[in-house]
């Protein structure tokens, strides 16, 4: 299988599930500025959207998109990893609950600060926008390690890859210890140590 990725994007938490599954991956970098791959041609012909992160699963079907859906495929590739619970049990929902979350309240409102063209008054929203769901977020993790609870999910594997930006874009954590501790805990964890590390986010 093979995941189409740029460092520190969001194509880092597919990378991040693959990592602590245990599942191999093929890597192919876009460069995002051009959608360009290594060997010149086309990212748009992988994928019409240009975005990553996309999988290509098979040989001549279209590439499996969109980050929170991509993390669960590449997690149940390997259930006994659990960093999905089962398909079909509450917990399941629970899990999708958070990773829907995290796509339409982070995810997507962090795009906008990254758009050269957002406006200064459009920036200030979303930025307060984002800190009430930071400070959900850390209530939750006050008496919670990871947002399932004890154990680290695929949910924490893109939770951490978006808030992280917050250190790209004049943003900080100093009002949210919970969420703090729990970043550098995610961080800590030697598979996602090793996953910076191969983006080039870290040294080696
Ligand atoms: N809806 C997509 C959004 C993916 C996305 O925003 N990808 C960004 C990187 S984090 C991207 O590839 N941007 C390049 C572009 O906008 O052309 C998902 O959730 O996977």
């Amino acid at each position: 299988m093979k995941l189409y990725y740029s460092p520190g994007a969001c194509s880092l938490a597919p990378h991040i599930v693959a990592s602590e599954a245990g599942v191999p991956l093929e890597l192919e970098k876009v460069d995002l500025s051009t959608h360009t791959l290594a060997d010149g041609s086309n990212y748009y012909d992988v994928n019409p959207r240009g975005y990553v992160p996309a999988v290509r699963i098979k040989d001549g079907e279209p590439v499996l998109t969109e980050a929170n859906v991509v993390v669960q495929f590449i997690a149940d590739q390997k259930p006994e990893s659990g960093l999905m619970p089962k398909a079909g049990t509450p917990e399941r929902y629970r899990a999708q609950q958070w990773l829907a979350f995290i796509a339409t309240e982070l995810h997507k409102n962090f795009s906008w600060l990254w758009q050269k063209d957002t406006s200064d008054e459009t920036k200030a929203a979303v930025k307060a926008k984002l800190e009430k769901r930071f400070a959900e977020l850390d209530a939750h993790l006050k008496s919670n390690d990871y947002l399932l609870g004890k154990n680290f999910s695929a949910a924490d594997a893109y939770a951490f890859t978006i808030i992280n930006w917050v250190n790209f874009l004049g943003m900080n954590l100093k009002s949210f210890p919970s969420l703090q501790a729990y970043m550098d805990r995610v961080a800590a964890r030697p598979k996602v140590q090793e996953t910076l590390k191969s983006e080039g986010l870290l040294a080696a």
